[in-house]
């Protein structure tokens, strides 16, 4: 039986990532943002996404703080300020949610800048190197994290 959730899952989407299916395809593939969109939807089923993009390090830390009241669990594809912003990590620290790191490629087998992350440390996981499949998976992954918690909630009530 799959728990209803009361909050949607958010998944947000960091710089360039808009750029998705016209540039790069050798590393980023040839699905559109709107595809990602799409397959993040099919994969969560019954449970409501707001699926996000910005190209503005200030408008995404917004959001992380808006999906502190407002979501149960989110996925985040910090792009390059997972690289660089110290800011990011501060505002994924305040979240009682779980939140699940994504990346289309893997950032580990790429360039060595890319090895330095400041958001994983404040993630339950993270999901690297399967392209637009690394979204489906880390949105699951997400959703039963939020799941097993509402459960938790409930058997406690
Ligand atoms: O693999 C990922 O999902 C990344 O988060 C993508 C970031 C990169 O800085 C990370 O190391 C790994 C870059 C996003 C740029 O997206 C583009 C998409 C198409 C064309 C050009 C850039």
């Amino acid at each position: 039986m799959s728990l209803t959730l009361a909050k949607p899952l958010y998944v947000l989407n960091g710089p360039n990532l808009n750029l998705l299916g016209t540039r790069e395809p050798a590393i980023y593939g040839q699905a559109t943002l709107e595809d990602v969109r799409g397959l993040c939807e099919a994969a969560a089923g019954a449970a409501t996404v707001i699926f996000r993009q910005t190209n503005h390090e200030g408008e995404l830390i917004d959001w992380v703080q808006e999906a502190r009241e407002q979501a149960c669990a989110l996925v985040l594809n910090p792009a390059g300020y997972g690289h660089t912003s110290v800011a990011l990590l501060d505002a994924l620290k305040t979240l009682d949610i779980p939140v699940v790191e994504c990346h289309l490629s893997n950032p580990a087998a790429r360039e060595r800048f890319r090895r330095t992350n400041f958001v994983s440390s404040a993630a339950a996981g993270v999901i690297s190197g399967f392209g637009p499949l690394s979204y489906e998976l880390a949105v699951k992954a997400a959703l039963s994290l939020a799941r097993e918690r509402a459960g938790a909630t409930a058997s406690q009530a």
